[in-house]
């Protein structure tokens, strides 16, 4: 990956350093965030771009917001959705999904509700803020998947008829137990963790990572910015996803 550019040379250091380093080991864990969609046309939550109208995401996606006025949260969904079915996973979703083939023991834990990751191929998933695709009643907690095709109206339970929610954990919202159980299991048992494009400032996402390192894992960074998670990182690689883990790939394959 050697170039004339000192900054590309820089990059395919770290990524060797990357590789190298999950070339020794049999269990890897990944955790994901917005950013790993940012290269399909996802916005992120936070920073430029990362609002709705005026409105941070985080005044939207409360249960309080949605009891208050369900017709904006479910604007804001609606829009989510349309947006979504323009998007494609990128080639760091699909290099993620080659992971998992490549490393013996492979576990992906993802913040995005998108669907992008099993879109791209990538098997086993614990998805732990829910999946934005899923209707679920506000009555019985019947769940159905969304089409897409009617993104207009607020959906209605196909079971009672009550008004559906989106299928995704709101702040002050505790996760599925099985599906954060399953992602700190592999947490703890993994020798490398990677965190890839989250700002690593929502809980309890965020410290996973550190549960990582107090198990003994080292841990790699993939993300253009600074969060609080660099400074305590093993390795730090300020790059997008979409150029860094498909070139950690080839390194492997
Ligand atoms: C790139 C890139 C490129 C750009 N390549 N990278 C302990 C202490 C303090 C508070 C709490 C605590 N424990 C719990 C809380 C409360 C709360 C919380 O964490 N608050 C903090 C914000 C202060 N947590 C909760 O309420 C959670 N529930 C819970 O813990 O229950 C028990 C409990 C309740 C109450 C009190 C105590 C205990 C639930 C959290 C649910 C989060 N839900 C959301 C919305 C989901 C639905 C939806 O999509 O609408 O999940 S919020 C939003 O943030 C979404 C995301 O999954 C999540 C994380 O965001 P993420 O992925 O990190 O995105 P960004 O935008 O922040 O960052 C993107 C990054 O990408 C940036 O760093 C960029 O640089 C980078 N990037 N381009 C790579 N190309
Ligand atoms: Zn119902």
């Amino acid at each position: 990956m050697g170039t004339d550019d000192p900054v590309d040379d820089d990059l395919a250091s770290l990524v060797e350093q990357a590789a190298e380093r999950l070339r020794s080991v049999r269990r890897v864990c990944c955790m994901t965030g917005a950013g790993v969609s940012a290269e399909s046309g996802v916005p992120t939550f936070r920073g430029v771009g990362g609002l709705w109208q005026g409105r941070r995401p985080e005044t939207l996606a409360t249960p309080e917001a949605f009891d208050a006025d369900p017709e904006e949260v479910w604007r804001f969904y609606l829009w989510r959705r349309e947006l979504l079915k323009e998007c494609k996973p990128n080639p760091g979703h699909y290099a993620l999904a080659d992971l998992e083939r490549i490393v013996p023991e492979f576990t992906l834990v993802t913040q995005n509700v998108d669907g992008l990751h099993p879109q791209a191929g990538s098997r086993e998933v614990f998805a732990l803020h829910g999946d934005i695709w899923i209707d679920r009643c506000t009555r019985c907690g019947h769940e159905a998947r969304a089409t897409g095709d009617d993104l207009t109206s607020i959906p209605r339970c196909g079971a009672c008829g009550a008004m559906a929610r989106p299928g995704v954990v709101w702040f002050g919202e505790v996760l599925p137990t099985d599906v954060l159980s399953g992602a700190q299991e592999a947490v703890a048992r993994c020798e490398i963790m990677l965190v890839v494009g989250t700002s690593s400032v929502v809980q309890p996402a965020a410290s996973l990572a550190d549960w990582a390192r107090a198990n003994g894992a080292s841990v790699i960074e993939i993300n253009p910015e600074a969060t609080p998670l660099t400074a305590s990182a093993d390795l730090a690689i300020r790059a997008p996803s979409g150029r860094v883990l498909p070139a950690i790939v080839q390194q492997l394959a």
